[in-house]
């Protein structure tokens, strides 16, 4: 069996690419979409009439912005700590209903991205100066492990936009788990769950004409090209997307139109494509009412409500522990 010592990668990118390019069937992880690039290329897509998250999931907060900041909320103050926090533009909402309601909170954006924090926190400062922000730069399984030095007072913790949908149900489990040992009886979690729905919808949102989602998706050639002196061609790559409606589970793939031989000097791996081969990038899962309460049963959490939209597209859920 081949090993490869750690020392050999210069970086986790490095060496997850490593793995996945060597893999059967070939990998590689959407979490390394979202350099600086990823990050915009996913802000058109939130734009896209075709992605329907987005709009589904500010409806619902719109409409019950104020049930909701007053069931996850608490008058003798609270920290606000979202995970994934991106652009902000439906957290706004709720913050804007704490200030109304004078509740005293931080909010604790948590991200990936630095410069998305900074742009959430700047937006803010000028759109609501009165939220209190304190941004944190990390990963979400990093930032969960050491909850307990940011914030010492009872939490809600969000979110949004189906992020969760990236993980297999067995990761999930562990990230609601998780979450669940950072809570206290009176902390609140609030999700957003996309819904099982008419399949041609679901491969719309992710197969948009524009190409905006191809290129997203091909943003991990781009990357791998670029720091990891790869050579990836992208026009001899194409985006596919599949939904599978017994499990909910929508997949993105890269698919070779052609033999092909690519390097990557960096990682000193060549590849081998055949013709039709494919890489898996992402899943996008979808959910039920009966999936979601059994990740909360295997993680330890109780679904206290939910609140959905006219259209049952999406679905946001409020657990407790
Ligand atoms: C950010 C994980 C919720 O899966 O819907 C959008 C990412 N991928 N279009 C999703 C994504 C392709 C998105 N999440």
């Amino acid at each position: 069996m081949k090993t490869t010592p750690k020392t050999m990668f210069s970086s986790a990118f490095a060496e997850d690419t490593y793995k996945g390019l060597t893999s059967f069937p070939k990998y590689l992880l959407s979490q390394y979409i979202y350099d600086e690039k990823g990050d915009k290329l996913f802000q058109q897509i939130m734009n896209m009439p075709e992605y329907y998250l987005t709009s589904c999931e500010f409806n619902i907060l719109k409409s019950n912005a104020e049930e909701i900041a007053g069931s996850i909320g608490n008058k003798d103050g609270f920290d606000l700590i979202e995970l994934g926090a991106g652009d902000g533009k439906k957290t706004k909402i709720l913050l804007q209903e704490f200030v109304d309601k004078q509740f005293n909170f931080d909010y604790l954006p948590i991200d990936i991205s630095q410069s998305v924090l900074q742009e959430l926190e700047a937006s803010l400062n000028r759109e609501i100066p009165q939220v209190n922000v304190r941004a944190q730069q990390g990963t979400y399984f990093k930032t969960l492990e050491k909850l307990s030095d940011y914030s010492s007072r009872n939490k809600a913790i969000l979110v949004l936009g189906s992020n969760i949908g990236n993980l297999s149900h067995e990761k999930a489990v562990d990230f609601l788990a998780n979450i669940a040992k950072a809570m206290n009886e009176d902390d609140k979690l609030f999700m957003g769950f996309d819904q099982k729905k008419h399949p041609q919808k679901i491969l719309d949102a992710y197969n948009d004409p524009a190409g905006i989602t191809e290129a997203f998706n091909k943003n991990l050639l781009v990357r791998i090209n670029s720091e990891l002196e790869g050579n990836f061609d992208l026009d001899k790559f194409l985006h596919w997307e599949t939904y599978n409606p017994e499990t909910g589970t929508a997949r993105s793939f890269l698919v070779s139109k052609e033999d092909q031989k690519v390097t990557i000097k960096k990682i000193g791996l060549e590849v081998i494509f055949k013709a039709w081969e494919s890489i898996h990038t992402e899943i996008s899962q979808k959910y039920d009412d009966s999936i979601v309460n059994w990740l909360a049963d295997e993680a330890g959490l109780k679904v206290e409500t939910s609140f959905g939209d006219e259209m049952k597209c999406y679905k946001n859920y409020i657990f407790k522990i």
